[in-house]
């Protein structure tokens, strides 16, 4: 199952904001500006985070994602699936260049079953230079990139479809 939606987080395509036929409940889901985790909980009792991949990768198994970050050999995967009291919300896939991982963004490498909104959104040095809606059939997903005191990591999510994003769409 989470290899499933990993796989198709991997095919989201990519759409602009301004793109017609985004309705403002959609958009107001997917530029969502605060922490996916905090909003999930205004859903739920309890998100938990499930790590399936963890570790270092080669520049050769990025995807198109290799425009978007720098040029570095080698970059730390993590991906996760988030539930909702349970419940399979979303599948999350967040790229490191490993220039990033110095100083304080090391913890990026040992996050484990935390989710990791609750660390960048703390940061005070956190900004984003982008944010791009996607489909995939009839689902939705987003990526963004994000940095953290000047470094930039790419943060790739797909709602599954039990997530609240698609009640409100109905
Ligand atoms: C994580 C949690 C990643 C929530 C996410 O998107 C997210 C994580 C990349 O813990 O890795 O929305």
């Amino acid at each position: 199952m989470s290899q499933d939606a990993l796989s198709l987080l991997r095919a989201l395509n990519w759409l602009s904001p301004e793109q017609p036929g985004l309705s403002p409940a959609l958009l107001n889901w997917l530029l969502e500006e605060d922490s996916m985790t905090r909003r999930f909980e205004q859903h739920c009792q309890q998100v938990t985070v499930q790590p399936v991949r963890e570790g270092f990768i080669n520049a050769d198994e990025l995807t198109d994602e290799k425009a978007l970050l720098p040029d570095d050999e080698r970059f730390w995967l993590r991906e996760i699936i988030l539930f909702g009291d349970d419940e399979p919300w979303l599948a999350g896939r967040t790229l490191v260049p490993e220039s990033t991982l110095n100083g304080p963004e090391i913890m990026l490498q040992q996050l484990g079953t935390r989710p990791l909104g609750r660390y960048l959104f703390s940061s005070s040095t956190l900004s984003r230079d982008f944010i791009e809606p996607g489909k995939i059939h009839d689902l939705w997903g987003r990526r963004s990139r994000l940095r953290l005191s000047d470094k930039p990591l790419l943060l790739t999510e797909l709602f599954l479809p039990a997530c609240p994003l698609y009640r409100d769409l109905v």
